[in-house]
């Protein structure tokens, strides 16, 4: 069968390492493609935006940047940061300037553990372990409200204020997302992240909001954990975890100790999704520029290759995304493997493995 589906996909590889784990996806994408019998095909427009393109013009991305994304079926991103640039700017002028734009309020971020990957978790033998954070995405503490200077009282009396803006629309249609998602898996368990014994503004409504949407899914199991403990969990009891939804600060730290505790950083893939679909979603991997490595063909792909089986995903191809996951664990399995997670192959062996078990 041949429906030859074009998908259009904007490419920002941005910093860093995210040239090379964007190259390595799109080789997958485009193999995948090549073996469809025609059934869909990519075609790419790479941007040149990032810190490199800030040097030069003082900006993150054109000024129009939005405008020439918008019509694109997918975003795939790499990765932003650099040293010549401070990184709430580099942050905010790329990265969140898209997602917030593109109302990209679902951030999903699994947690997969890949066979013959050691983790400080398990033995490279043991069952996987594999659960879901669910990231607000629009709002929440990275909402961008607050200022500097507030005192007017002049030098080393500087008052600064960070406002969080938790919204009742923004923390249910979140919510609803990860119960839905829940309802999808073996385990049909949503655990809420809270810090409302602290913060009583904000963390008390998200409570509220998760209390009232719980009770119009008694199918599905619930608990609510205040953010200390549930990273305790994640080390000690992640067995206990199925889907974890939590505000845009609690969910990007929690996912960064699941993906390290799956044995790297540079493992874990993300989706930042606008589950409406009236703009384009993204993904990328949860891992950022590493300055320290780019550019010396050591960054792990699997990150940003599991970030393209997300984007077939988005699109309906779950047998391709299934097919990318498979061989992506096949690699593993045979110990083909970059230094992060103990090994020795560089990012092309890596590639061409997967593409070869694919
Ligand atoms: N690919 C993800 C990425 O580039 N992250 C850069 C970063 O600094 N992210 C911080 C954040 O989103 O909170």
């Amino acid at each position: 069968m041949s429906d030859g589906r074009v998908h259009r996909i904007a490419a920002i590889p941005a910093d860093g390492v995210g040239t090379e784990v964007v190259a390595a996806g799109r080789a997958v994408l485009d193999a995948l493609a090549a073996d469809s019998g025609g059934r869909f095909s990519f075609e790419w427009t790479e941007f040149p935006w990032g810190c490199g393109y800030y040097d030069k013009t003082g900006l993150m991305m054109a000024e129009d940047g939005l405008e020439q994304l918008q019509d694109f079926d997918a975003i795939y991103f790499g990765a932003v940061g650099w040293p010549s640039v401070p990184d709430h700017i580099s942050l905010w002028g790329l990265r969140l300037r898209i997602c917030q734009n593109f109302d990209q309020w679902a951030n999903i971020r699994p947690v997969r553990f890949h066979p013959g990957v050691t983790s400080p978790l398990r033995k490279a033998d043991d069952t996987p372990l594999d659960w879901i954070v669910v990231r607000e995405n629009s709002e929440g503490e990275y909402a961008g409200l607050g200022g500097r200077n507030l005192s007017g009282r002049g030098p080393g009396n500087e008052v600064a204020l960070q406002t969080s803006l938790f919204t009742e629309t923004g923390c249910e249609r979140v919510v609803r997302f990860a119960f839905d998602l829940a309802r999808t898996r073996d385990r049909k368990k949503v655990s809420s992240v809270t810090k409302s014994n602290a913060q009583q503004h904000g963390m008390v409504l998200w409570d509220e909001v998760f209390e009232r949407v719980a009770a119009g899914h008694p199918d599905v199991e619930t608990d609510s954990v205040l953010v200390d403990a549930m990273s305790a969990k994640f080390v000690l009891q992640p067995e206990d975890l199925s889907v974890v939804v939590a505000s845009n600060l609690h969910a990007d730290i929690l996912s960064d100790l699941g993906s390290a505790l799956s044995g790297s950083l540079g493992l874990a893939a993300s989706a930042n999704l606008n589950p409406d679909r009236r703009f384009p979603s993204m993904f990328e991997p949860v891992h950022g520029s590493a300055p320290d490595i780019a550019g010396k063909g050591l960054a792990n792909p699997i990150g940003a290759i599991g970030s393209a089986a997300l984007m077939l995903d988005h699109f309906g191809h779950h047998g391709e995304a299934d097919r990318v996951r498979a061989a992506i664990d096949a690699t593993t399995g045979a110990g083909v493997v970059t230094p992060d997670v103990g090994g020795d192959a560089r990012t092309e062996q890596v590639v061409d493995s997967i593409i070869g078990n694919l």
